[in-house]
Parts: C-alpha cells; structure tokens; sequence
C-alpha cells in the first residue's frame, strides 16, 4: 500500500516510516542535518546515515548506530530521539548547542534494516540479518559477533541456525561491512563509537572477546561510572557498567571491541531498558523516559570526548 504511517518519537516507527523522516528531518535542518547513503543491506534496502552538527573544520566525530538486532525495538527509537534533540536544542540549550559546534555526530538509525523489517512482518523475536547460508535453509548471521575483534573465538557460534552464528567470515554481511568502511575511511575524525542495543541496562566498553583489560580501561571505567550516574539521576534507572566480558559475557566479534581495536577510543556498548519484565517488546509509553535518561550518558560521553 502507499498509505505509510505516521512518524512519532514515542511509538515505533517502522522501516518506510523511519525512511521517510530521515530525509525530512535532514530537508528541513539543512544547516544542521544531512543524510547520505553509506551502503544497501542483503535485500537491497539503503542504509542511511544522518550527519548532525554545525559545519566546521577539523571537528572530532562520534558515530551512534542502532538497530543492530532486529528484535531491540527501543534502540532505533533512540536513534531518532536523539536527532530530534539536537534540532530542537541547537540554539536554546547552550550544553548541546556546544556539542553541535564542536563535534559531528553520525548516526545510523538502523544498521540491520532487513532484520528489523522481518520483525514487523513476520518473528518480532528476529535478532540476526537475513542473508541466506550455504548449505542450509537457516537464515541470517549475528551482526554483533561478525566483526573482526577475536572473530568467532568465544561467545559466539559457527553453526548457521544459531542466533549467535558469527557468519562465514568476518563483515561478511554487506551491513557490517558498510559500517566498518565508514568508519575506516573516518578514522581520523572518530573519537566516539556508541552501539544501542537492549535489554540489560548496562552500559560495556571493551573487551568483550577477552577478560584482558583495556588499554585505556580506566578512563573508559571513570566516564562509564559518571554516564551512568547521569542516567540514573532522572528515574533512578538502575545500569551497571564495566568491560563487556565480566559484566555481561564473554563475546566475540562485536563492534565496539572491534572499533576500539582500529583506533577509537571511546567506543561503548548500551544495553538500554529494562532487565527482562518486557525485555525486547518495552512499552511505547517507555520510549520517551528510556531515550531522556539515555541522552543524559550519551551527552555525558559526547563532553568528555570533546573536551579530551
Ligand atoms: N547484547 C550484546 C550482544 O551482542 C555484547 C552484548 C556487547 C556482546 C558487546 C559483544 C560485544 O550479545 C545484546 N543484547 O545484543
Ligand atoms: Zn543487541
């Protein structure tokens, strides 16, 4: 049908509808916003990142992707939530205005398009993409263990009908591959990687494929534990943080070990809300408090950053 729904940052939006606004929120903040394409997924639909800043020169960059498991409704929702914060702060809230001068904030609103599209239509419990396997009728490879940090070494699977499968090699999916060519080609200017996904209220740095500490783990553990209490200072939201491996588990694979590993620093995983009572299917009526208490860390780590 051509009918599509309506845009709304607290209800979840599906693929067209996410589509759609992405271009008119770049259309109508053209000082602020632009949108390019960066890749096209398995099913050939285009993966589209938003540029969010002032222009200037030389500026420090953070890349926020959501979207990685189709299934983690919240994470796009995020995605989106924070976009429409910095067209309505630039210019009234000097915190954020500040940021928008000073740093570029790339966001990819959703990095498994096709994945998220079948949760819609068809298992709204879908995690992985939706490429197909050889030898098999199983579908679709584990985004978050596709990259090539300790790949497929631990906390991942190499069966394909696995929800964790870890692909036949890594960025074997054409959705990860595009990221990471982003994010090659901009290394320079990328100081921040923030991943969204949920549930578990926590957020990880690295590592996740190993229980070796960090290089940097102090400072990440210093700006993880002030995130965190920023978030917590709205509702009392409960996160805990630390490396991924002791705080959640051992994983293979993941991107922000993986970005962490080519050179950025500041390279952080959300598990947003909640711990499990809902778990993947949150309320709409929790997107608006779950994104406000999420912009709180993010904007904690986007200052760190800049002033760093
Ligand atoms: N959790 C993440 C997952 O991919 C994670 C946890 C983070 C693993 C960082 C590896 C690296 O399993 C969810 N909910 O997807
Ligand atoms: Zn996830």
């Amino acid at each position: 049908s051509n009918i599509r729904a309506a845009h709304s940052y607290e209800k979840y939006n599906d693929f067209d509808t996410i589509s759609a606004w992405s271009a008119n929120i770049a259309a109508q903040n053209p000082g602020l916003v632009s949108r390019t394409q960066i890749g096209s997924s398995y099913e050939g639909r285009p993966l589209y990142l938003l540029k969010v800043g002032k222009s200037g020169t030389n500026k420090k960059a953070v890349f926020i992707d959501c979207g990685f498991h189709a299934r983690e409704w919240i994470s796009p929702a995020f995605c989106q939530w924070f976009v429409k914060e910095a067209v309505n702060s630039y210019g009234s809230d000097s915190q954020f205005t500040n940021l928008l001068n000073n740093l570029d904030f790339y966001i990819l609103p959703i990095v498994n398009v096709d994945g998220y599209v079948y949760t819609w239509t068809n298992n709204r419990m879908w995690r992985k993409t939706r490429s197909a396997n050889k030898n098999s009728s199983c579908i679709g490879t584990d985004p978050n263990r596709n990259f090539d940090a300790g790949w497929c070494t631990v906390g991942a699977s190499s069966r394909v009908c696995d929800d964790t499968y870890c692909g036949s090699a890594p960025e074997s999916e054409k959705e990860t591959k595009a990221l990471a060519n982003f994010i090659r080609a901009n290394r320079s200017s990328i100081k921040g990687y923030l991943t969204i996904h949920s549930y578990s209220q926590m957020l990880l740095f690295p590592y996740s494929y190993t229980y070796n500490k960090a290089t940097d783990h102090t400072e990440l553990n210093n700006v993880a534990k002030a995130a965190v209490s920023s978030l917590t200072s709205l509702y009392g939201t409960k996160y805990t943080y630390g490396p991924g491996g002791t705080t959640i588990y051992l994983a293979a694979g993941g991107s922000d070990d993986w970005a962490y590993d080519v050179g950025v620093k500041y390279s952080f995983t959300f598990e947003l809300r909640d711990t499990g009572r809902y778990g993947f299917a949150l309320p709409e009526s929790q997107i608006k408090p779950t994104c406000e208490e999420t912009m709180l860390a993010v904007k904690h780590i986007a200052n760190h950053i800049m002033n760093n």
